[in-house]
């Protein structure tokens, strides 16, 4: 009989999904045209003639990423494409292409996959991206959702996470937290149908944080706005894990410190409410939560004129030198230093 081999034990829970990715990328060489720089930002940037192109993946496990018990397959496939784009428009680049790979146990009938691809075609026509290959194949283990996005940019617009100066702005789009708070009403709620399946609860409160977590949109306009206004970020990154590791990540890549005014966080009324009522503090969920899916960006003081007064960016703090570290300031004026207290899935 074979014996499979048997490994000395370092946990991946201790060393995290970022030390993981850390040890598994450190001894790659490029042989090929690509940037090292695309290693550890949201998507690899490879030459391809006078265009950048840029490539990017992410696998979506059942049980670990998503809950089939209240997130609907249709929901599924849209937010699956989501994340993908998000990663591109991150580089300040536009999606074009995505192939999408499953893996599906037969507990799944074919009305049930033929539901997640409708999702995942309506967000290729709402983002003007085409489906061109995937996989398919069965699994022992639910549903696994793995896409691989392509997107394009000349070189001079691709913003990599390692461009931020110690006297930039950090601006961020839209909203945070929001998302996160969705999950808890949608976790809750999945607990009371446990014990009373008749409950009808009224879910109209929540309805703007549901749809944050269960169907979000990527910020395509952000980056055509971008452009229109003639202004090119620092550095950048998508706000997938929560804003403590994000903003880790720019300084960790830019070698530089930051600066995060509390009350300059933007935040939904309904997410304050909730919060409230889960006797949550918002600051820790916009900073913990993750899946908010907006772009968290850090510009020149010139290119202020450009977004002030914009609705869609908040600047919620400003870059400093290295050594300076990063923190929060809080309302109350404490300077706490940031952890990454971010989303980590081992
Ligand atoms: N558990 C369930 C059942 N549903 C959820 N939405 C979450 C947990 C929360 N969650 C899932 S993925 C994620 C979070 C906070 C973060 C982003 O995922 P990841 O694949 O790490 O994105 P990446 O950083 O790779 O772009």
């Amino acid at each position: 009989m074979l014996k499979s081999k048997e490994y000395t034990s370092t946990s991946l829970s201790q060393l995290g999904e970022f030390g993981l990715i850390d040890h598994l990328t450190q001894h790659i060489k490029l042989t090929q045209k690509s940037t090292i720089k695309g290693v550890g930002d949201d998507a690899a940037v490879l030459e391809v003639k006078d265009q950048q192109m840029v490539l990017t993946t992410d696998l979506l496990i059942e049980g670990v990423h998503f809950d089939l018990s209240y997130m609907p397959l249709k929901h599924l496939g849209y937010k699956a494409v989501m994340v993908n784009l998000s990663d591109v428009y991150a580089m300040n680049a536009q999606a074009s292409q995505l192939t999408i790979s499953i893996a599906v146990s037969n507990r799944f009938p074919l009305e049930a996959i033929e539901e997640l691809y409708a999702g995942i075609y309506l967000a290729a026509n709402t983002y003007g991206v085409d489906v061109v290959g995937g996989d398919t194949t069965s699994s022992t283990s639910g549903l696994l959702l793995s896409i691989t996005a392509v997107g394009h940019a000349v070189a001079e617009d691709i913003v990599y996470r390692s461009g931020a100066k110690p006297t930039d702005l950090l601006v961020v789009t839209g909203d945070l937290g929001a998302a996160y708070m969705g999950l808890q009403i949608l976790e809750r709620e999945k607990e009371v149908f446990k014990v009373n399946p008749q409950n009808q609860p009224d879910l109209d409160p929540y309805a703007y944080l549901i749809e944050r977590q269960l169907k979000p949109e990527a910020r395509k306009d952000v980056i055509e706005l971008f452009k229109k206004m003639e202004i090119v970020p620092t550095s950048m990154i998508d706000v997938s894990d929560g804003l403590s590791s994000e903003i880790m990540h720019l300084c960790k890549a830019s070698k530089v410190g930051a600066k995060l005014y509390e009350e300059k966080i933007p935040l939904d009324p309904a997410m304050i409410n909730v919060c409230e009522e889960f006797k949550l503090d918002s600051t820790t969920i916009t900073l913990s939560g993750g899946e908010d899916y907006e772009l968290l960006f850090t510009l020149d003081q010139k290119d202020y004129d450009a977004i002030k007064g914009n609705p869609n960016f908040t600047v919620i703090g400003h870059m400093t030198e290295e050594k300076e570290g990063a923190h929060l300031i809080t309302r109350a004026n404490q300077q706490i230093k940031l952890e990454d207290r971010g989303w980590n899935s081992f």
